[in-house]
């Protein structure tokens, strides 16, 4: 058996949303995204070969990972392994720091980790472009993941997805801009965001307009993120969350993520603004509500959506660094 490599990476919070494929196998996605790497939410992984496995074995905060996780894994060592030409199985310890599944992006996270962490352990030599491409095949969101700060991920036009990878527009020094998540149910969300955003491309009479929203909110976004415009950015990400779940509930069935404390947290959200604190509204494929804010309203921020009935707690977050191997 081979020393186990370590790594971490951080889950993201998309201010300009990706839901929708334009090609469901490899995940490339119809249109580009904007998002925030957040610490503390962080994935640790450890992840070691050993010849004598006759399968991957996968190990989710110390207990065995469901099927469908497992299988996730190992399409995307399977990638590994063909390109590095070895064949040997791999044992892999993943443990997320905030709840799993839940629409907290805990796929982004772990599969930018297992890219990296596969890359190291089968001595693949990538490139940043081409880590965020293999992290993309695992989970589309992933992409994004492997890079730190503000992060664009472009849609690319190749068909083998070659283009569709992320990079990073700031480093989390150069803005500081901070997040605070709000826990409006914990266990796992009752549909997948993969199958929910299949459905929405397929079903949903709005997909069409959300797909052209997408397009002018991410080039606005880069103009906000350039010009490190808060209110501009702020705007652009409520938005898009707003279009994102329109397209959704227009589904057919309706896919519904919120319940009825995310919606408290939407009207919260604009009364905080009308009183001076300047927070901005966004959500997952889950009902945890996310508020963007300036340092100065965190707080304040916190506060109010600590308060908000339904709320079963806060995370503070702030920007954070791309996947990196540890010690
Ligand atoms: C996002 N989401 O941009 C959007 C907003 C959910 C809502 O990326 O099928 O878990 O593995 O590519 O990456 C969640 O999608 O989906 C996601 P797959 P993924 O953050």
């Amino acid at each position: 058996m081979t020393t186990a490599i370590r790594v971490r990476a951080l889950a993201n919070l998309a201010l300009v949303k990706y839901f929708g494929k334009r090609d469901a196998r490899l995940n490339l996605p119809a249109g580009p995204s904007l998002s925030l790497t957040l610490e503390p939410l962080e994935t640790v992984s450890e992840l070691s070969l050993d010849a004598s496995l006759d399968a991957d074995e996968v190990w989710l905060a110390d207990a065995p990972a469901s099927p469908s996780f497992t299988e996730r894994v190992t399409k995307l060592l399977d990638i590994v392994r063909q390109a590095a030409g070895d064949g040997r199985r791999a044992r892999l310890k993943t443990r997320n720091s905030f709840p799993t599944a839940a629409g907290l992006a805990s796929s982004a996270s772990g599969m930018a980790a297992l890219a990296l962490a596969a890359c190291k352990a089968y001595g693949l030599e990538l490139s940043s472009d081409e880590l965020s491409a293999l992290a993309r095949r695992g989970s589309g969101s992933a992409a994004r993941s492997v890079c730190g700060g503000i992060v664009a991920w472009y849609e690319g036009v190749e068909e083998d997805g070659r283009d569709s990878i992320a990079r990073t527009l700031l480093e989390p020094g150069q803005w500081d801009l901070r997040v605070v998540v709000g826990l409006a149910a914990s266990g796992p969300k009752e549909i997948g965001s993969t199958v929910a955003m299949e459905r929405t491309r397929t079903t949903s009479p709005y997909y069409g307009a959300w797909l052209r929203a997408v397009h002018q909110d991410f080039e606005d976004a880069l103009a906000a993120v350039g010009n490190k415009d808060f209110t501009a950015l702020g705007e652009i990400a409520e938005r898009s969350a707003l279009s994102m779940h329109a397209a959704a509930l227009a589904a057919r069935p309706g896919i519904a993520f919120w319940n009825a404390a995310t919606v408290s947290a939407l009207h919260l959200c604009r009364s905080l603004r009308k009183s001076g604190v300047e927070a901005y509204f966004t959500c997952d494929a889950g009902p945890q509500p996310k508020f963007l804010v300036r340092p100065e309203h965190q707080p304040q921020a916190c506060q109010a959506l600590r308060e908000l009935p339904g709320i079963e707690g806060v995370i503070e977050c702030h920007l954070g660094k791309g996947a990196l191997l540890l010690p």
